[in-house]
């Protein structure tokens, strides 16, 4: 099922604003672009947009300014610099996506693969439940050369471009009423992300998942069209998700990759020296926030309790084995069915 309500008021201000940006970073690219080449000596100032649904504090935002930082710091000949629209100004990650394959309004995001899959199903696979033992392989995969062909196969189909990886923290459980054990779990409604492996998981394990757009997803709980959604510690805070739903199961079903993505059409637009200095930048940037990620999930949940506005619950050791008994089947079958049957041996053979 999908729940998407109509927001006319949101979606025009999005509008009127992705329209001057658009005009913006046009203007200020072809300045910046002819004058470098003009070769006038002087550093010129190149303007980009990073898109984030979240605040200034969260480690996606945090990565985006460590590349800003980190991309000037690796080239001289011209100066990037990053105008930041925070807190959805433009939108959640699928606007994001839109955006930089048309190479409009948006330069630079993270974004979760599940976002992307529709006009690029090969990416899921980067990001699909239990797919990684732990942070460390998850860590040597992302090192390896595994994934070069889905990043060439996302800039072929979708005019972006993987510069590196954030996230990293693990996604668990979030329920308007206590979840302990698999039991509790069954016939939990829930909202899933887009790629169809989610679905098909938590459809697997006995719960009722829906796909559901995620700026909609507070109120489809307070509505009572779900029940909760799974999601990462950091990510619950910033949305305000315990104000609707205040348990948080650890049961740690899967361990994010999150792409920072840059649109191509921008990357083109630089030097090969630039371009380099790019993807240098980025790389470290996503390891940078991945570990911020990863040490601010601890603050926070202790935060959560401390205030009162969260109850943390733990799946036993039986109940994951139980969910991973049950959800394997239909990750095989989704890794054989998308042709991925070599790639996943590959990651599960990286210790
Ligand atoms: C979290 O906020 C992040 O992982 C983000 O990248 C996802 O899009 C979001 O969850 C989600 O579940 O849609």
């Amino acid at each position: 099922m999908t729940f998407r309500m109509r927001n006319l008021g949101k979606s025009f201000m999005i509008m009127m604003l992705s329209a001057s940006v658009f005009f913006v970073s046009t203007a200020v690219f072809a300045e910046g672009q002819k004058d470098t080449t003009a070769g006038s000596g002087e550093k010129k100032t190149v303007k980009i947009t990073a898109a984030s649904m979240f605040d200034e504090n969260h480690p996606f935002t945090q990565s985006y300014y460590k590349f800003e930082e980190l991309v000037n710091e690796y080239q001289d000949e011209v100066t990037i610099e990053v105008k930041y629209a925070l807190n959805k100004s433009l939108g959640i990650e699928t606007d994001y996506f839109r955006f930089m394959s048309q190479g409009e309004s948006v330069d630079l995001a993270i974004l979760a693969p599940a976002n992307i899959a529709q006009r690029v199903p090969s990416i899921a696979i980067v990001d699909m439940p239990l797919l990684f033992k732990d942070v460390e392989h998850r860590n040597r995969v992302l090192d390896s050369d595994l994934f070069q062909s889905i990043g060439d196969d996302v800039v072929k189909k979708a005019n972006i471009r993987m510069i590196g990886y954030a996230g990293g923290a693990s996604r668990s459980i979030i329920s308007n009423y206590p979840i302990s054990n698999m039991d509790e779990l069954q016939g939990f409604k829930l909202r899933v992300q887009g790629a169809p492996i989610w679905a098909k998981v938590f459809d697997a394990v006995g719960a009722q998942p829906s796909v559901i757009a995620y700026d909609e997803v507070y109120s489809a709980i307070q509505t009572g069209v779900i029940q909760g959604l799974e999601n990462e510690v950091v990510s619950y805070d910033q949305m305000r998700f315990f104000e609707v739903a205040p348990h948080y199961t650890s049961n740690e079903h899967s361990l994010t990759v999150r792409p920072l993505f840059m649109s191509e059409k921008t990357f083109k637009k630089f030097s090969p020296t630039v371009q380099a200095a790019i993807l240098k930048a980025g790389k470290e940037a996503g390891a940078y926030g991945s570990q911020l990620e990863l040490d601010q999930s601890t603050v926070v949940r202790e935060k959560l309790i401390a205030e009162g506005l969260a109850s943390f619950h733990e799946f036993s050791d039986a109940d994951k084995e139980e969910f991973v008994k049950r959800a394997t089947p239909a990750l095989l079958e989704y890794v054989e069915e998308a042709g991925f049957t070599d790639l996943y041996a590959g990651i599960q053979k990286i210790k």
